[in-house]
């Protein structure tokens, strides 16, 4: 039997066709005259409907013996029925069981019986039949897309830079060192040093989506240890370009996911608000300042690094999307370009989200002899970093990017409590399987 529909794509004006469904078994119902299946696919589900006196013995005693979770095709003739949850119910002429489901479950698949989040990650095969996770890994897909589709239309190449790599980019946290032949390497924080050189090799604009490691050690409902980076960098650009596009991404993912996601998004029970650009623009000493106006945060002084009380603070406090701007130059990555009127500020740049942080950014050093200092100014060996530096030394153009953290960006817009829950597989201290 060959499926002809999606359980979402039959309508009650199909009335009288036959079609051919095929997925799980979602519930039986049996009142004895009268039986029920709840098939349910990827797009939903779908009502079988059994009156004794209509369908053959043989199908209603093979349903009967059906365990849930089971896989079946059925086929049969559409009926429209106002009652039934999509305004049709399926009148089945023939049903075939492609697997039996062993009992007990790991799982409940319906949802009915509420589980753990570990009990869930560690039966995810199960867990993502339910249809509230189908739903947020079918918004992945299409916000995912989105963003492809945005920043290849706004003229940017998408490229692929090794995992494998000999330095760390992101000073704090920890690097994954890898057994690699008899070398020292480790597995990649960011592609930052590679779509930098990407600049010198007048690629102009280029963005990548691919994984992250990240070797942090506590756990936290925000922090993977295997995450996936959206990063993006334009030559001839400055870190103020950056943001318009970083936030002109964001607000395409919100309207794309609306337009496309609708039932998921009422899956999921969501009333999805569109961010208005352009996101407000706050200097450091600003953020710092509503930070300290919480008794939590009065130990924060000028120049710290804003923590995850402070971000909650400032969050609140404006309650939307919000950039910080202009931060202190030496809590800032060696690539960042300090002002050269003040040089104790540099031109990076957070995004936020109200929960927390989304992106980091920042117009980049281009002059060789002042990135080499700020490497020096950080105690970093400008030796270790022999072939990113190279690609600055004949001819860098002025450049500006970021990097975005795909799992954030939708576990803040789907209101998710924890980041593990926008992975299919989420790896963090204690979890390298499934
Ligand atoms: P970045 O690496 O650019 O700081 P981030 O988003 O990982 O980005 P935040 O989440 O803003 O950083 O957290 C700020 C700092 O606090 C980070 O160094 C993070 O590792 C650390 N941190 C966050 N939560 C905890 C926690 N519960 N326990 C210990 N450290 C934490
Ligand atoms: P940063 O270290 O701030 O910047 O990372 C950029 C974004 O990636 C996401 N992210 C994470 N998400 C989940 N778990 C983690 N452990 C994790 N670490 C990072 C966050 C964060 O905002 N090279 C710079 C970017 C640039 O300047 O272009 C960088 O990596 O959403």
């Amino acid at each position: 039997m060959k499926r002809t529909h999606y359980s979402k794509d039959i309508t009650p004006e199909m009335n009288g066709d036959a079609v051919i469904v095929s997925g799980w078994v979602h519930e039986i119902r049996d009142f004895g005259g009268l039986a029920f299946l709840i098939l349910r696919d990827r797009a939903g589900l779908v009502q079988v409907t059994m009156p004794k006196k209509k369908v053959p013995k043989e199908i209603i005693d093979t349903v009967k013996g059906l365990s849930r979770e089971s896989v079946v095709s059925i086929g049969g003739t559409v009926k429209a029925e106002a009652k039934a949850p999509n305004g049709y119910e399926l009148i089945p002429t023939e049903i075939e069981v492609l697997s039996i489901a062993e009992t007990p479950l790991p799982l409940d698949p319906t949802g009915k019986v509420p589980a753990e989040l570990d009990t869930r990650l560690d039966a995810r095969f199960m867990d993502i039949r339910s249809p509230e996770v189908t739903a947020i890994f079918t918004i992945r897909a299409h916000m995912i897309k989105a963003v492809r589709d945005f920043l290849s239309a706004n003229g940017c190449l998408e490229i692929a830079t090794p995992k494998i790599v000999a330095t760390a980019t992101e000073g704090g946290t920890a690097l994954f060192p890898i057994s690699y032949f008899d070398r020292e390497a480790f597995l990649n924080q960011s592609p930052q040093l590679y779509k930098q050189m990407m600049m010198a090799a007048g690629m102009d604009r280029v963005y990548e989506i691919g994984p992250i490691f990240r070797a942090e050690e506590h756990a936290t409902r925000k922090h993977l240890n295997e995450a996936t980076s959206i990063d993006v960098e334009l030559s001839f650009a400055t870190h103020e370009d950056a943001m318009i596009l970083l936030e002109n991404t964001i607000a395409y993912v919100y309207n794309y996911v609306k337009e496309h996601c609708a039932s998921q998004l009422k899956v999921l029970n969501i009333d999805l608000q569109v961010p208005k650009t352009p996101f407000r623009r706050v200097p450091y000493t600003e953020a710092v300042e509503i930070a300290k106006t919480s008794p939590e945060c009065a130990h924060l002084e000028l120049g710290d690094d804003l923590d995850t009380a402070a971000e909650h603070v400032i969050g609140e406090t404006i309650g939307e999307h919000y950039f910080i701007v202009d931060w202190p130059t030496n809590i800032r990555a060696f690539y960042s370009q300090a002002y050269d009127d003040r040089p104790e500020v540099c031109k990076a740049f957070d995004l936020m989200h109200p929960r927390m942080e989304l992106s980091s950014g920042a117009q980049r050093e281009h002059r060789v002899d002042k990135l080499i200092k700020n490497l020096e100014d950080r105690d970093l060996n400008p030796d270790s970093f022999k072939f990113y530096l190279d690609s600055f030394r004949y001819g860098m153009p002025p450049h500006a990017g970021w990097g975005l953290g795909a799992e954030r960006l939708l576990q803040t817009m789907l209101n998710l409590n924890n980041v593990r829950e926008a992975v299919l597989f989420p790896r963090d201290r204690v979890r390298i399987t499934p």
